[in-house]
């Protein structure tokens, strides 16, 4: 898999979206400036509703050895983690082909808050088993580690997410999880090719008076 710069050509074979999600200030802006623009930036300017970055990369599948390469064009949704934007961000849930949650590794409440965000993704996303991965960020900041990499394997374990570990500041894994993320997307694509169509969320029974509705959030 290799990068190309973004033209404003639209010639590409799939256009994928992911969308980042965590709790305010773990580092998915940052992250995803570093991915595209291979920068860091040190401010932090809290994303107000919802932004998004793009970029061109060329996705070669494993089987068969000389299958033919394709020119992906990536949508990265970038949402803000604050609370009062939760309605708007959530929303743009559904159009996203796969998931990159994210918590910091020195905060725990953003750890403990990781389970809440995967609620919000199974009411909101186009199926209940999305693909996300589980990234820890801030790996730089060995000093002030908090979450250990068992304990967030263990939770990752527990929801069978893939997890990785990650620094917006030295670029440690963010390209590696953004491939983690679109092998798994791009390889559910290749098994629900056959059926034409990604799958579709169905809509939920309608709620009776002695049932809960399906969707509390
Ligand atoms: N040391 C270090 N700092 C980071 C890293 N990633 C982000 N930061 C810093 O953390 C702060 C918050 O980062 P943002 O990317 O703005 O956080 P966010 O998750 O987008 O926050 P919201 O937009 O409010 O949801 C900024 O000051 C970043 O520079 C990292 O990997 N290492
Ligand atoms: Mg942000």
């Amino acid at each position: 898999m290799g990068d190309s710069m973004i033209t404003p050509s639209i010639e590409y074979d799939y256009l994928i979206k992911f969308l980042a999600l965590g709790d305010s200030g773990v580092g998915k802006t940052t992250f995803l400036y570093q991915y595209t623009d291979g920068q860091f930036n040190p401010k932090f300017i809290s994303t107000v509703g919802i932004d998004f970055r793009e970029k061109r990369v060329v996705y070669r599948p494993k089987t068969p050895p000389n299958a033919k390469p394709y020119r992906i064009h990536l949508q990265l949704w970038d949402t803000a983690g604050q609370e009062r934007f939760r309605s708007l961000t959530t929303a743009f849930f559904r159009d996203a082909m796969g998931f990159i949650l994210m918590f910091d590794l020195t905060s725990e409440q953003s750890f403990l808050n990781v389970r809440n965000w995967l609620t919000q993704l199974q009411c909101h996303a186009y199926c209940e088993d999305p693909d996300v991965i589980l990234v820890g960020n801030k790996a730089d900041r060995e000093d002030a580690r908090i979450i250990s990499q068992a304990r967030a394997k263990e939770l990752a374990d527990k929801y069978s997410l893939p997890y990785i570990e990650t620094s917006a500041f030295t670029a440690q894994n963010v390209k590696e999880s953004i491939e983690m993320l679109l092998e798994r997307v791009m390889s559910r694509m290749e098994k629900t090719i056959d059926k034409s169509i990604f799958p579709v969320r169905q809509p939920p029974p309608a709620p009776t008076t002695t049932e809960e509705a399906p969707c509390a959030c």
